[in-house]
């Protein structure tokens, strides 16, 4: 398959984004084959946490009341969370209870209901690029991955032939706007910045109305990190979203919250927070080849049911992938 049919597919190129040309051409192929090895390997040390725990479990065992708690147990030391683990646990004894079971069968069984979780949510981003622009909001904690994020998506939107604008609503410090600009650069998006120190929602919106004039595709809207406990910057950020729909009502169309997964547990705090104050839209979890946390993309899945639209697996502009569940599903598990 061509790459552009394979993001065109995944990464939200549907019939409506589909309706109008795409006249860039499209850079050299990466397969699924490669893409799939290295999220294997980016996600191999929440694998082998796993696996390694499987492995020591169940060496031909019976699935008995036993062995299924300390099934459960590993499942949440796995960051699965106590509700999806206790879920995937009552499920695989329903089917399972009693039998004699080795430890493979385990992880197909596991990576099938993990599955069932996670199909739901992995849902590609999908911009209405009839919209000119189609404005995403980017939003979340200091340091979980916005910017970079944000220079991975634009890449991948402009390797597709779009127009993208970059906001950088990150006012605060100096190397936020330089960081961007680095990405604006690097993707050949412009980037639409102001002094350090300058009111963001101001930025925003001249930003908005510049991509307006100029009938952009997308306009990612960069923001400073905050901490969810810190209201001042969280009001800030209700401003922003204010300042947007002054200027187009149905704006932001995407609010996306990126969650470092090596933060674990704590990312469901995260999106309590930012779901509340502005009505986060879907997911991006990054850093997923840096952490053996990767299970809490699966809990973060069933509690809150939040698109999952991509995920970071490495620093560069082709590191982020739209969410596959199966896949996904059966490299946390180590099966493949
Ligand atoms: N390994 C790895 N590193 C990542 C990934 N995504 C981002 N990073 C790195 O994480 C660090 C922080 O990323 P940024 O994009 O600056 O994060 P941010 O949310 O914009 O940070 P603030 O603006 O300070 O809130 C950088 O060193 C990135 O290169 C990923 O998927 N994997
Ligand atoms: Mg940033």
């Amino acid at each position: 398959m061509s790459k552009k049919g394979f993001f065109g597919r995944l990464l939200g190129g549907g019939a409506a984004a589909d309706a109008e040309p795409a006249p860039a051409p499209v850079p050299a192929p990466e397969t699924e084959a490669s893409w799939f090895a290295r999220m294997k390997g980016g996600l191999s040390k929440s694998s082998s946490r796993l696996t390694q725990g499987l492995t020591d479990l169940f060496t031909k065992r019976k699935l008995d009341d036993e062995a299924l708690e300390e099934l459960e147990e590993l499942l949440i030391t796995a960051d699965l969370g106590v509700a999806t683990a206790g879920r995937v646990t009552r499920r695989l004894a329903k089917s399972r209870f009693g039998e004699d079971i080795d430890a493979d069968e385990i992880k197909a069984a596991l990576a099938e209901e993990i599955t069932a979780i996670l199909a739901p949510v992995a849902r590609p981003l999908a911009p209405d690029f009839s919209r000119k622009p189609h404005v995403v909001l980017v939003v979340g904690v200091n340091g979980s991955g916005k910017t970079t994020t944000i220079g991975k998506l634009a890449k991948h939107y402009r390797d597709q032939g779009r127009t993208v604008l970059l906001a950088a609503g990150d006012t605060f410090r100096a190397a936020a706007v330089e960081q961007l600009k680095v990405w604006g650069e690097r993707t050949g998006c412009p980037v639409i910045a102001r002094d350090t120190g300058a009111d963001a929602a101001g930025l925003v919106f001249d930003a908005l109305a510049q991509a307006q004039a100029e009938g952009a595709d997308l306009l990612f809207i960069d923001t400073a990190g905050r901490l969810q406990n810190k209201t001042d910057l969280m009001d800030e950020l209700k401003k922003v979203v204010r300042v947007i729909k002054k200027n187009d009502e149905s704006a932001p169309h995407d609010v996306l919250l990126v969650l470092d997964a090596t933060v674990g547990q704590n990312a469901h705090s995260q999106v309590e927070v930012f779901k509340e104050m502005v009505s986060v839209t879907g997911l991006v979890l990054t850093k997923l080849d840096g952490t053996a946390r990767g299970g809490v993309l699966v809990a973060l899945a069933e509690k809150f049911g939040l698109p999952v639209h991509a995920i970071g697996v490495g620093e560069q502009a082709g590191d982020l992938r739209p969410f596959a569940a199966a896949g996904f599903a059966r490299s946390l598990v180590g099966l493949e």
